[in-house]
């Protein structure tokens, strides 16, 4: 069994610690691999140290792990110091593909396919502390307090268009991050899933892959 899940955005002050410590206890110790679809680390808010500090629990527990794929995500940037540090169960990398029930799913955390973000990163940056900062008093949406709910749909529309571009013809299933809002769109050519984060939304989700059996979304609760 496989199971996928992505931004947890370790260091970030909205981050569900807690939730994510007993997920890696209570479900993904199960998996034979453990896929992180990018956004592990938060390092656009918090430095490496900070982060390494706040999250020894969870990086030992994956270190526990047989196997994880960590994906990198833009917020698991300059983690290459880090890299070091790292147990030899996990790796890192750009993306991922795997064959499953004779179906090629691909892994990538989506950020190229972000126009908004190539567009005003500064920007995108400068929000981003600001989120955190808030985060320490308050728990919000961010993208839909940001673009408006009919807006943040529009983007989220035009990233999909984006990453069926450039991979809908060469996989049968894409998994993404990034968007911070779960989706699983089987209307077009490929499926696309995306399980949204550990930071912003309400429900915590994962995806479970087994042989023989169809990709199931579920939402972790306690
Ligand atoms: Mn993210």
């Amino acid at each position: 069994m496989i199971i996928s899940t992505s931004d947890f955005h370790l260091g970030h002050e909205m981050c569900r610690i807690k939730m994510i410590e007993d997920f890696l206890l209570e479900v993904a110790y199960k998996a034979e691999t453990l896929i992180l679809v990018g956004d592990v680390l938060d390092l656009w808010v918090k430095n490496i140290y900070t982060v390494l500090e706040r999250n020894k629990r969870i990086l030992e527990l994956l270190s526990e792990l047989p196997h994880v794929i960590w994906i990198k995500g833009n917020h698991d940037c300059e983690m290459e110091c880090f890299k070091p540090l790292l147990k030899r169960n996990i790796k890192i990398v750009r993306e991922y593909v795997l064959e499953m029930n004779k179906k090629r799913i691909l892994f990538t955390h989506g950020h190229d396919f972000d126009r908004e973000l190539q567009s005003f990163f500064w920007l995108a940056k400068i929000g981003a502390w600001i989120i955190d900062y808030l985060g320490k008093f308050i728990r919000f949406n961010i993208s839909e307090n940001i673009y408006g709910k009919k807006n943040y749909q529009k983007i989220l529309d035009e990233f999909k268009i984006q990453v069926l571009n450039k991979h809908g013809n060469d996989y049968d299933i894409i998994v993404t991050g990034h968007t911070h809002v779960a989706f699983d769109d089987r209307t077009t050519n490929a499926r696309l899933i995306n399980t949204g984060d550990w930071v912003e939304s309400d429900e915590c989700m994962y995806v479970i892959f087994k042989e023989n059996e169809e990709p199931v979304i579920k939402t972790y609760t306690k």
